[in-house]
Order: structure tokens, then C-alpha cells, then sequence
């Protein structure tokens, strides 16, 4: 940042600069912003950080579903823009809702530790201790993901899925407060990072509903050229995590999938073993395609010196060797070149065009 609005004197005569981080309005978003500034406070006591709150387009338009809003940087572009006018120097986001190419400019310079990726049912109170399987029939499913009702009509006929939109609060409200819906389906990250650990009722495994591309990473999107702040959130990356989100990225990239499709994962770090399932679906589930592959990353190796080189899917880390990021990387595409093989660009073309015409 330059300028003296970023530069603040101490009273010991340090000058120290001012960092500013760029969040969202919505609860969720002060809460993972707090989250990544508490880190940052306890690896360096003597940074000022400032938290500068915006709106953004998808905060706005609350009762379209995701998938049918055609912007793809949905929730980042305002906060992007703040980026580039060095307003803010930080951004801390669901690293999901990041698009697998970020704008020129930008980067994602840490991924944190992932919370639980998997997807949570919540019940509306009166079906208290019911699950998927036991809701009575044609019970109403609200999501408005594509991934989520694809997988799951599949999986429970019986059951019907409608839209839901709104912030996690809004929805958790239009759950309880009507009777339009029998439960909805939310990420558990999302609910333990808001302390509503106790409204899930079931968590989704593999067998049920796969998660999304990044889902339970946070992500913290910075300009490409501030190496110091790139430095400074490095520290902030946890190798697993990075590993795992860079396969997904790089299997969503390669598919040119983006949030309005339905395509869904599952990682797995086993000592220095990668594995990525993936999988892309029909809008009703019917047509599937589905496969898992692994990789070697030897986490450990030399890391890589040069920046250029250790940009991966959007992504700069350096807490992992370039070796291993390669490998993630080409796990990704691989898995994707192999669905491409069996057809899936039929299946995504296809559930493209029905979304776009519902
Ligand atoms: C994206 C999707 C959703 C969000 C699509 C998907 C869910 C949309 C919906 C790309 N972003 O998952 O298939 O349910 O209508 C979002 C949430 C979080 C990040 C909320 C949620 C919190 C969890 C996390 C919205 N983005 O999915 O319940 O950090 O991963």
C-alpha cells in the first residue's frame, strides 16, 4: 500500500502500516474475517489491523437462486475492487465461493486448516430426531445448490427439493419460523463457525452427498504484487488443506465448471498419498459420472524460491514444495480429463442449459 493513510507512528517513534481487511456484511463473514485477524494478531502482536465491512452483489440479491445469477464473482468483486484501489489489503473468503481463475491482480496467498467439509442437515424442530431416510415422504428439501439436490434426489426419491436463499441467518429463520420446508441442507462449516453446532442433526458422508470445491476452507485473497502481505498470511497456510483445495480447483478448472454447476469432491491426504474422487451429475442425479485417482506429494521437499513458479489454480504457496503442488494440480486435471473422456461435458452442457431455462 502506499501512501500515509497506511503508515501509523508509534509512540516509540516505530513507524508500523496500517492493514486493512476487507469483509462482508453478513455474520458469517465478520466471523471468518475475525477468525483470520486473531491469527494474524497472535503470529504478529504488533500489526494494527482495521476491518472494513461492504456489501456485495450477492449479499444484495437475496431471493434468486446462486446458480441462476449469471455473475460469477458474485460475493468478491466489490471486495476485489476495494483490493485494487488500496482500500483494503486483505479479504478473507469462503475459499468455495472463489472462482478457480481469479482476476489478473489477484491471489490467494494462504488456505487455512479446513474445518468439516461435509455437508449438514438441519431440521425444522417438529421432525426432531428424524433423518433423511426417516422424514415422511415428499417432505420439502430446501437448497438451492445443484450439487446438493442432485446428489440427494438420486440418493432419496422420496423427498423433494426446493430453492432456498438468503444468508445463513434468513434461512435458519425461514426453516423454523414456516412451514415450507422439513429441513435444509447447509455446509457444517458454516454452521460450527456461527456456534450452531447443535442444529445439525446429521452430517452427509461421501455415500450420501459429496462436498464442493473448497468447501470448509477459508482463503485469504490478497494483490499479487504486495509480497509483503504475502509473506505476512503465508504462515497462515496449512499443507494438507492447500494439497487437497488445489486438486479440487484444478479438477473444477479443467471441467470449466464454476458454482452453477453440479460437480462434487472428496480428498483425502494419507500419509504422502493425494486422493481426489470427483464426480459431475445430471440436475435430477440420474446421469453420473464418477471416479477417484491418487497422486504421490512428498510435502516435505525442497520449497519452492521463486513466486512465478508456485502459483497453482489462483493459489500462492509456498508452506508446501512446488513438486508436490504440481502433482495436486495434475491429480486434478487428470481426473477431470478422465470424465471428460466418458462424456461429462454432455452432462454439464445439458445441466447448464436446463438451469438456464428453468
Ligand atoms: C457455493 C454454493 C453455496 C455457497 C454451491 C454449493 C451453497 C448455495 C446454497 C459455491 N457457495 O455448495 O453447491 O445452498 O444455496 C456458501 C456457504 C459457505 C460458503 C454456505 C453453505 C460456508 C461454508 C464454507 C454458499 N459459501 O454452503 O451452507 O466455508 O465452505
Amino acid at each position: 500500500m502506499s501512501g500515509n493513510g497506511s503508515i501509523s507512528q508509534e509512540g516509540n517513534g516505530k513507524v508500523s502500516r496500517v492493514i486493512r481487511m476487507g469483509t462482508r456484511k453478513s455474520q458469517l463473514a465478520r466471523i471468518q474475517t475475525d477468525s483470520v485477524a486473531g491469527r494474524l494478531k497472535e503470529l504478529y502482536p504488533d500489526i494494527h489491523l482495521e476491518i472494513v465491512a461492504m456489501s456485495t452483489i450477492g449479499d444484495k440479491i437475496l431471493d434468486t437462486a446462486l446458480s441462476k445469477i449469471g455473475e460469477k464473482s458474485l460475493f468478491t468483486k466489490e471486495l476485489e475492487n476495494a483490493l485494487e484501489r488500496n482500500e483494503v489489503d486483505i479479504v478473507v473468503h469462503s475459499l468455495k465461493d472463489l472462482p478457480t481463475s481469479l482476476p489478473p491482480g489477484f491471489t490467494i496467498g494462504a488456505i487455512l486448516q479446513r474445518e468439516n467439509p461435509h455437508d449438514a442437515v438441519v431440521l425444522h424442530p417438529k421432525n426432531a430426531g428424524l433423518t433423511l431416510d426417516s422424514l415422511p415422504e415428499k417432505s420439502v428439501i430446501g437448497t438451492s445448490s445443484l450439487r446438493r439436490a442432485a446428489q440427494l434426489k438420486k440418493r432419496f426419491p422420496q423427498l423433494e427439493f426446493e430453492n432456498i436463499r438468503g444468508n445463513l441467518n434468513t434461512r435458519l429463520k425461514k426453516l423454523d419460523e414456516k412451514d415450507d420446508y422439513a429441513a435444509i441442507i447447509l455446509a457444517a462449516a458454516g454452521l460450527k463457525r456461527m456456534g450452531w453446532d447443535s442444529r445439525i442433526s446429521q452430517i452427509l458422508g461421501p455415500e450420501d452427498c459429496m462436498y464442493a470445491v473448497g468447501q470448509g476452507a477459508l482463503a485469504v485473497e490478497v494483490r499479487a504484487q504486495d509480497k509483503d502481505i504475502l509473506e505476512m498470511v503465508s504462515v497462515l497456510c496449512h499443507p494438507d488443506t492447500v494439497l487437497q483445495c488445489i486438486s479440487e480447483r484444478a479438477f473444477l478448472k479443467q471441467l470449466e465448471g464454476g458454482c452453477s454447476v453440479p460437480v462434487a469432491v472428496h480428498t483425502e491426504v494419507k500419509g504422502s498419498m493425494l486422493y481426489l474422487t470427483g464426480a459431475v451429475y445430471s440436475l435430477d442425479g440420474a446421469d453420473c459420472l464418477k471416479d477417484t485417482m491418487q497422486t504421490v506429494v512428498e510435502i516435505d521437499n525442497k520449497v519452492s524460491e521463486s513466486a512465478q513458479e508456485c502459483v497453482h489454480v489462483g493459489v500462492t504457496a509456498n508452506c508446501v514444495s512446488s513438486s508436490a503442488l504440481e502433482a495436486a494440480e495434475k491429480l486434478g486435471m487428470d481426473l477431470a480429463n478422465a470424465l471428460l473422456n466418458k462424456g461429462a461435458k454432455d452432462i454439464l452442457t445439458t445441466a447448464r442449459k436446463l438451469n438456464d431455462a428453468r
